[in-house]
């Protein structure tokens, strides 16, 4: 019924030439803006078709290229619980992306409601939402032309930041549940988490002012929206970063991506921070944050991804105890092989908990955690979540507790099943969690820092003439490479000549480059290693190398 206006779509915005086919990343499609208005016609097209196929649930569309330059844009698409697009469909994506004239994607269009058994009559419904950037403007019309090419019902909700989206996502497709997620409005969002916060809060003091540099993004607008939601005697917000009307500040020299791999603050910290100052940094779509300070000697401290998963996990593990849930509730721990060593043995040692490992990209951890009563998930550089599986949800419902202990213990677990977002990380709520947690810890930074010694490591970026040749083998958890032919063998030859030494390589699903990870025992080690490691690749061009953390 749509072909003929899916081919004709091809006809209003062609295919860029470009010289390597485009492919579904770590985070969907991402590139330089002026290459994507032909992607976003076919995200449209194919979201129509994954409404469809499930029963008519709303898809969401987001339209950001998050941690990447002001000149990138790139889009995901989101399932109807709100997570990220199954898997097993993204290779319609990229074969939609890649048709090379009209006929070759009406056919692949073809091709997907055969496949997939699809009923074209059924209704498609997406909702939208992008991030700051200038592009997106003219890329919501592309994506809009391929909705409305498939006769797709669609809301376009504006600016939003990507967690916000895949609340919607969820808030609006359970709406008729016993359980809905939450109201399917961005007021909605800030009240569940503003109230939740109230409640986590009931027990605990503030810990002085936080400050939040918002990487002249979407979370900016929308911190200061939530703020008026939150209790005003429990938390102080400054925010830094906030310069939204000029593009070309995004992510520049500021946000998580940039401290975490140049292991500093954003200027403003460097300027005026004062030892001990609680900071933290959101990234361009405000899905991941970073925590960080200053120390008495004004030696740069950065709290990761990790340090935010082993404080969430000791916190949440504490709590079960507490309402004497520890039989019924067990936790893990899912990471990836960013990971700092020293936190890994951290929680398998000292918090006593389990540890899965898998492949970048939160749609990886996401699902690991989702097999546990609770799974804490976070990537070294941010971004992550604490799941509640419905079974873990029932027996904290079900739970009579036997003391005023436990009572406070259950309530305070109860709101952080509401607190924390269910669907993807979110700058926004893990501030708070880390902000309740700490506040409850009546903790200072400087005591965060203390709970384990990070490895010394090291993040390069490297381009190379071709990354897609750079293949992790199946089942490694991106450690080993299995092409260029050769080459794994080469890097465990350096790397075992260094204490704890640990180093992997593998291709960034989101910028055209290779990435180096490396840790070892002694920070002259780590830059030994990397630099050999890095060597042993055929470097083209040796785009930034991040400092060393120690
Ligand atoms: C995206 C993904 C993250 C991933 C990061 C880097 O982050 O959502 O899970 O860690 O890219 O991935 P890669 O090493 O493959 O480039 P964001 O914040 O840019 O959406």
């Amino acid at each position: 019924e749509y072909e003929k206006a899916v081919e004709k779509g091809f006809e209003d915005f062609p295919r860029a030439p470009v010289d390597k086919p485009f492919s579904y990343g770590t985070a969907g499609f991402r590139m330089r803006a002026d290459l994507l208005d032909y992607v976003m016609l076919t995200v449209g097209v194919l979201a129509s078709l994954r409404s469809r196929k499930l029963m008519s649930n709303t898809i969401g569309i987001m339209i950001t290229a998050s941690h990447n330059p002001a000149e990138d844009n790139g889009v995901k698409l989101v399932d109807p619980s709100g997570d990220m697009l199954e898997e097993t469909w993204e290779h319609w994506a990229t074969a939609f992306a890649n048709a090379w004239e009209p006929a070759k994607l009406k056919a692949a269009y073809i091709n997907c409601i055969e496949e997939c058994k699809i009923d074209q009559r059924k209704e498609a419904h997406v909702i939208i939402a992008r991030d700051t950037r200038p592009s997106g403007d003219r890329l919501v019309k592309a994506l809009i032309a391929g909705l409305e090419a498939t006769g797709t019902k669609y809301t376009d909700y504006g600016y939003a930041t990507t967690p916000q989206l895949h609340y919607l996502v969820r808030a609006i497709n359970t709406q008729r549940q016993a359980q809905p997620y939450g109201e399917p409005s961005e007021e909605g969002y800030y009240k569940k988490l503003g109230s939740a916060f109230t409640t986590v809060m009931q027990y605990a003091n503030p810990n002085g002012a936080l400050t939040v540099d918002c990487a002249n993004g979407i979370g900016a607008p929308k911190l200061k929206e939530l703020i008026k939601y939150l209790p005003e005697d429990k938390l102080q917000i400054n925010i830094v970063n906030d310069r939204i009307e000029q593009a070309d500040l995004l992510n520049e020299k500021c946000g998580a991506d940039f401290v975490k791999t140049q292991q500093r603050g954003p200027q403003d910290f460097v300027q005026t921070a004062k030892p001990g100052e609680r900071w933290c940094s959101f990234d361009g779509d405000a899905d991941r944050i970073i925590y960080y300070f200053n120390d008495d000697e004004k030696v740069f401290r950065l709290l990761d991804g990790d340090r935010i998963a082993t404080l969430a996990a000791s916190f949440i593990g504490d709590l079960v105890r507490k309402a004497g849930l520890e039989d019924e509730v067990k936790l893990a721990v899912v990471q990836t092989a960013y990971a700092n060593g020293a936190s890994t043995r951290y929680i398998e040692q000292t918090l006593k908990l389990k540890v899965e490992c898998t492949a970048t990209g939160v749609k990886h951890l996401h699902h690991v955690a989702a097999r546990y009563d609770i799974g804490v998930y976070f990537e070294a550089n941010g971004h992550g979540t604490v799941l509640f599986h419905p079974r873990a949800l029932k027996a904290i419902r079900k739970h009579e507790p036997q003391s005023p202990a436990q009572l406070e213990a259950l309530d305070t677990l109860k709101a952080l099943t509401d607190l924390i977002n269910q669907t993807v990380g979110d700058a926004l709520s893990d501030m708070l969690l880390v902000e309740a947690v700490l506040a409850h810890k009546e903790w200072t930074v400087k005591e965060w820092n203390l709970t384990y010694k990070d490895l010394p490591n090291k993040l390069a970026k490297v381009n190379v003439a071709d990354r897609s040749s750079y293949r992790t083998a199946h089942g490694s958890a991106e450690r080993q490479l299995e092409h260029p032919t050769g080459l794994q063998a080469k890097i465990d030859d350096i790397v075992k000549k260094y204490q704890d030494g640990r180093c992997f390589v593998r291709a960034s699903g989101t910028e055209d480059a290779v990435r180096v990870y490396g840790e070892a025992a002694e920070i002259f080690d780590v830059e030994d290693m990397v630099t050999r490691v890095i060597e042993s690749i055929s470097i083209q061009q040796m785009v930034l190398v991040g400092n060393t953390s120690f």
